[in-house]
Protein backbone atom coordinates (compact mmCIF):
# COMPACT_ATOMS: atom_id res chain seq x y z
CA UNK A 1 0.00 0.00 0.00
CA UNK A 2 1.52 3.27 -0.93
CA UNK A 3 2.46 5.34 1.70
CA UNK A 4 0.67 8.85 3.21
CA UNK A 5 2.11 11.90 1.74
CA UNK A 6 1.84 12.86 5.25
CA UNK A 7 4.59 11.07 6.62
CA UNK A 8 5.69 11.70 10.00
CA UNK A 9 8.73 13.77 8.85
CA UNK A 10 6.57 16.36 7.34
CA UNK A 11 4.06 15.85 10.51
CA UNK A 12 7.08 16.62 12.75
CA UNK A 13 8.25 19.50 10.98
CA UNK A 14 4.76 21.04 10.42
CA UNK A 15 3.80 21.40 14.13
CA UNK A 16 7.72 22.75 14.48
CA UNK A 17 7.70 24.95 11.81
CA UNK A 18 4.15 26.25 11.31
CA UNK A 19 3.96 25.06 7.74
CA UNK A 20 4.99 22.37 5.14
CA UNK A 21 4.40 21.67 1.73
CA UNK A 22 3.46 18.38 -0.28
CA UNK A 23 4.90 19.20 -3.44
CA UNK A 24 2.34 16.81 -5.39
CA UNK A 25 -1.28 16.18 -3.56
CA UNK A 26 -3.26 16.65 -6.72
CA UNK A 27 -2.57 15.46 -10.20
CA UNK A 28 -2.61 17.97 -13.39
CA UNK A 29 -5.91 16.24 -14.14
CA UNK A 30 -7.33 16.63 -10.93
CA UNK A 31 -5.91 20.67 -10.99
CA UNK A 32 -7.82 20.71 -14.87
CA UNK A 33 -11.06 19.88 -13.51
CA UNK A 34 -11.21 21.99 -10.35
CA UNK A 35 -9.78 25.06 -12.60
CA UNK A 36 -12.86 23.95 -15.23
CA UNK A 37 -15.35 23.77 -12.66
CA UNK A 38 -14.80 27.26 -11.45
CA UNK A 39 -14.18 28.92 -14.22
CA UNK A 40 -17.87 26.85 -15.27
CA UNK A 41 -19.52 28.67 -12.16
CA UNK A 42 -21.82 31.47 -12.97
CA UNK A 43 -19.50 33.71 -10.30
CA UNK A 44 -22.63 36.43 -9.15
CA UNK A 45 -23.87 37.00 -5.70
CA UNK A 46 -22.12 38.86 -2.79
CA UNK A 47 -19.42 35.84 -2.30
CA UNK A 48 -18.20 36.68 -5.44
CA UNK A 49 -15.12 39.63 -5.18
CA UNK A 50 -13.67 40.76 -8.53
CA UNK A 51 -11.37 43.43 -9.35
CA UNK A 52 -8.27 44.24 -11.05
CA UNK A 53 -6.04 42.92 -8.59
CA UNK A 54 -8.33 39.81 -7.15
CA UNK A 55 -11.03 37.37 -7.73
CA UNK A 56 -12.26 36.11 -4.62
CA UNK A 57 -15.19 33.45 -4.11
CA UNK A 58 -16.48 32.95 -0.16
CA UNK A 59 -18.13 30.25 0.88
CA UNK A 60 -16.47 28.43 -1.96
CA UNK A 61 -18.20 24.91 -1.59
CA UNK A 62 -21.58 26.78 -0.79
CA UNK A 63 -21.52 28.57 -4.53
CA UNK A 64 -20.14 25.66 -6.21
CA UNK A 65 -21.19 22.09 -4.40
CA UNK A 66 -19.86 20.30 -7.68
CA UNK A 67 -16.10 20.90 -6.38
CA UNK A 68 -16.54 18.96 -3.13
CA UNK A 69 -16.06 15.64 -4.91
CA UNK A 70 -12.96 17.07 -7.13
CA UNK A 71 -11.28 17.88 -3.62
CA UNK A 72 -12.15 15.06 -1.72
CA UNK A 73 -9.49 12.59 -2.78
CA UNK A 74 -7.81 9.61 -1.63
CA UNK A 75 -4.16 11.86 -1.01
CA UNK A 76 -6.61 14.59 1.01
CA UNK A 77 -8.52 12.04 2.72
CA UNK A 78 -5.03 10.34 3.80
CA UNK A 79 -3.43 13.28 4.35
CA UNK A 80 -6.26 14.56 6.93
CA UNK A 81 -6.07 11.36 8.48
CA UNK A 82 -2.74 11.73 9.61
CA UNK A 83 -3.10 15.15 10.60
CA UNK A 84 -6.24 14.26 12.69
CA UNK A 85 -6.35 10.78 13.73
CA UNK A 86 -9.88 11.53 15.89
CA UNK A 87 -11.31 12.69 12.97
CA UNK A 88 -11.94 16.47 11.29
CA UNK A 89 -14.39 18.90 9.63
CA UNK A 90 -14.12 21.41 6.61
CA UNK A 91 -14.91 24.79 8.19
CA UNK A 92 -13.51 27.58 5.42
CA UNK A 93 -13.19 26.85 1.96
CA UNK A 94 -12.01 30.34 -0.03
CA UNK A 95 -10.86 30.63 -3.78
CA UNK A 96 -8.46 33.53 -4.62
CA UNK A 97 -6.90 34.38 -7.89
CA UNK A 98 -4.37 36.69 -7.51
CA UNK A 99 -4.01 37.54 -11.52
CA UNK A 100 -0.70 38.70 -12.92
CA UNK A 101 0.32 42.09 -12.29
CA UNK A 102 -2.30 42.01 -9.04
CA UNK A 103 -1.27 45.16 -6.71
CA UNK A 104 -2.42 42.63 -3.70
CA UNK A 105 -0.41 42.58 -0.86
CA UNK A 106 -1.29 41.15 2.16
CA UNK A 107 0.37 42.15 5.27
CA UNK A 108 1.99 40.09 7.89
CA UNK A 109 -0.90 39.00 9.88
CA UNK A 110 -2.27 35.53 11.83
CA UNK A 111 -5.51 33.80 11.13
CA UNK A 112 -7.20 34.64 14.50
CA UNK A 113 -11.02 34.40 13.23
CA UNK A 114 -13.41 31.56 12.29
CA UNK A 115 -17.22 32.11 11.10
CA UNK A 116 -19.77 31.26 12.72
CA UNK A 117 -23.36 30.73 11.53
CA UNK A 118 -24.58 33.22 14.59
CA UNK A 119 -23.76 35.03 17.34
CA UNK A 120 -24.24 33.21 20.49
CA UNK A 121 -21.28 34.45 23.75
CA UNK A 122 -19.59 32.43 25.40
CA UNK A 123 -16.29 32.36 27.70
CA UNK A 124 -12.99 32.62 25.84
CA UNK A 125 -15.29 33.44 22.59
CA UNK A 126 -14.45 37.67 21.30
CA UNK A 127 -14.33 39.84 19.93
CA UNK A 128 -16.79 39.64 16.97
CA UNK A 129 -17.50 40.99 13.50
CA UNK A 130 -20.71 40.87 11.23
CA UNK A 131 -19.42 41.38 7.99
CA UNK A 132 -21.54 41.13 4.33
CA UNK A 133 -23.73 38.33 5.86
CA UNK A 134 -20.86 36.74 8.13
CA UNK A 135 -20.52 36.86 11.46
CA UNK A 136 -17.24 35.86 13.05
CA UNK A 137 -15.55 35.73 16.08
CA UNK A 138 -12.04 34.90 17.96
CA UNK A 139 -12.06 31.70 19.14
CA UNK A 140 -9.73 30.83 22.41
CA UNK A 141 -6.42 29.75 21.01
CA UNK A 142 -6.89 26.03 21.49
CA UNK A 143 -9.14 25.77 18.51
CA UNK A 144 -6.41 27.72 16.60
CA UNK A 145 -4.04 25.50 17.30
CA UNK A 146 -6.43 22.13 16.64
CA UNK A 147 -7.33 24.12 13.10
CA UNK A 148 -5.31 23.66 9.77
CA UNK A 149 -5.46 25.31 6.88
CA UNK A 150 -4.65 23.96 3.11
CA UNK A 151 -3.59 26.31 0.91
CA UNK A 152 -4.18 24.07 -3.03
CA UNK A 153 -2.19 25.95 -5.34
CA UNK A 154 -4.00 25.75 -8.87
CA UNK A 155 -0.62 27.45 -10.68
CA UNK A 156 3.23 27.22 -9.96
CA UNK A 157 3.63 29.47 -7.37
CA UNK A 158 7.24 31.45 -5.64
CA UNK A 159 7.96 35.09 -4.87
CA UNK A 160 7.47 36.72 -8.40
CA UNK A 161 3.59 35.58 -8.15
CA UNK A 162 2.20 35.95 -4.61
CA UNK A 163 4.08 32.96 -2.34
CA UNK A 164 3.30 33.29 0.75
CA UNK A 165 5.80 34.62 3.07
CA UNK A 166 5.78 32.91 6.87
CA UNK A 167 7.84 33.21 9.95
CA UNK A 168 8.99 29.68 11.00
CA UNK A 169 7.63 28.63 13.97
CA UNK A 170 5.27 32.21 14.86
CA UNK A 171 2.05 30.04 15.71
CA UNK A 172 4.04 28.48 18.76
CA UNK A 173 3.30 31.93 20.78
CA UNK A 174 -0.11 32.71 20.49
CA UNK A 175 -2.00 35.32 20.01
CA UNK A 176 1.36 37.58 18.43
CA UNK A 177 0.97 41.69 20.05
CA UNK A 178 0.91 44.00 16.75
CA UNK A 179 3.72 46.01 18.00
CA UNK A 180 5.86 42.34 18.10
CA UNK A 181 5.07 41.55 14.58
CA UNK A 182 7.60 43.78 12.74
CA UNK A 183 10.54 42.26 14.05
CA UNK A 184 9.74 38.62 13.89
CA UNK A 185 8.79 39.56 10.38
CA UNK A 186 12.41 40.49 9.92
CA UNK A 187 13.23 36.62 8.84
CA UNK A 188 10.85 35.22 6.57
CA UNK A 189 10.93 32.54 4.90
CA UNK A 190 9.36 32.01 1.12
CA UNK A 191 7.17 29.70 0.34
CA UNK A 192 7.12 28.55 -3.70
CA UNK A 193 4.72 25.12 -4.16
CA UNK A 194 4.05 23.94 -7.66
CA UNK A 195 0.63 23.62 -9.36
CA UNK A 196 -1.06 20.57 -7.64
CA UNK A 197 1.15 20.77 -4.13
CA UNK A 198 0.02 21.89 -1.10
CA UNK A 199 1.07 23.83 1.68
CA UNK A 200 -0.56 23.37 5.09
CA UNK A 201 -0.40 25.88 7.49
CA UNK A 202 -1.13 26.61 11.21
CA UNK A 203 -3.51 29.85 11.65
CA UNK A 204 -1.04 31.15 14.40
CA UNK A 205 1.49 31.23 11.76
CA UNK A 206 2.56 35.07 10.97
CA UNK A 207 2.30 35.38 7.13
CA UNK A 208 1.69 37.27 4.56
CA UNK A 209 2.24 38.13 0.64
CA UNK A 210 3.65 40.80 -1.97
CA UNK A 211 2.38 42.17 -4.98
CA UNK A 212 2.36 40.08 -7.84
CA UNK A 213 5.81 40.90 -10.90
CA UNK A 214 5.11 37.74 -12.76
CA UNK A 215 2.85 37.37 -16.22
CA UNK A 216 1.38 34.65 -14.48
CA UNK A 217 -1.56 33.93 -11.82
CA UNK A 218 -1.61 32.59 -8.86
CA UNK A 219 -5.12 30.47 -8.05
CA UNK A 220 -5.45 28.95 -4.56
CA UNK A 221 -8.21 26.82 -2.91
CA UNK A 222 -8.01 28.09 0.29
CA UNK A 223 -9.53 24.78 2.71
CA UNK A 224 -9.84 25.11 6.84
CA UNK A 225 -10.04 22.17 8.55
CA UNK A 226 -11.17 21.54 12.40
CA UNK A 227 -10.68 18.51 14.83
CA UNK A 228 -12.65 20.63 17.43
CA UNK A 229 -16.27 20.73 18.15
CA UNK A 230 -17.54 24.07 19.23
CA UNK A 231 -19.27 25.04 22.48
CA UNK A 232 -23.18 24.78 22.43
CA UNK A 233 -25.08 27.83 20.51
CA UNK A 234 -22.19 28.07 17.97
CA UNK A 235 -21.42 25.89 14.78
O1 LIG B 1 -3.33 34.39 -0.38
C1 LIG B 1 -2.73 35.38 0.08
O2 LIG B 1 -1.93 36.00 -0.60
C2 LIG B 1 -2.94 35.81 1.49
C3 LIG B 1 -4.08 35.08 2.12
C4 LIG B 1 -4.09 35.23 3.58
O3 LIG B 1 -3.30 35.89 4.17
C5 LIG B 1 -5.07 34.54 4.38
O4 LIG B 1 -5.87 33.77 3.82
O5 LIG B 1 -5.09 34.74 5.59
Amino acid sequence: MPRSLATPALIQEFSTQGFAIIPQLYTPAEIAALLHCIESAPAAGPNFRRSQDVFAIRNLVGEIPELLPLLNTPNLREVLADLFPAGCHLTKAIYFDKPAGSNWLVAWHQDLMINVVQRADQPGFGPWTAKAGWVAVQPPVTILENTVTLRLHLDDCDATNGALKVVPGSHRQGVVPPEAIASQAATPSMCAVPAGGGMLMKPLLLHASSRSTSARPRRVIHLEFSGEELPAGLA
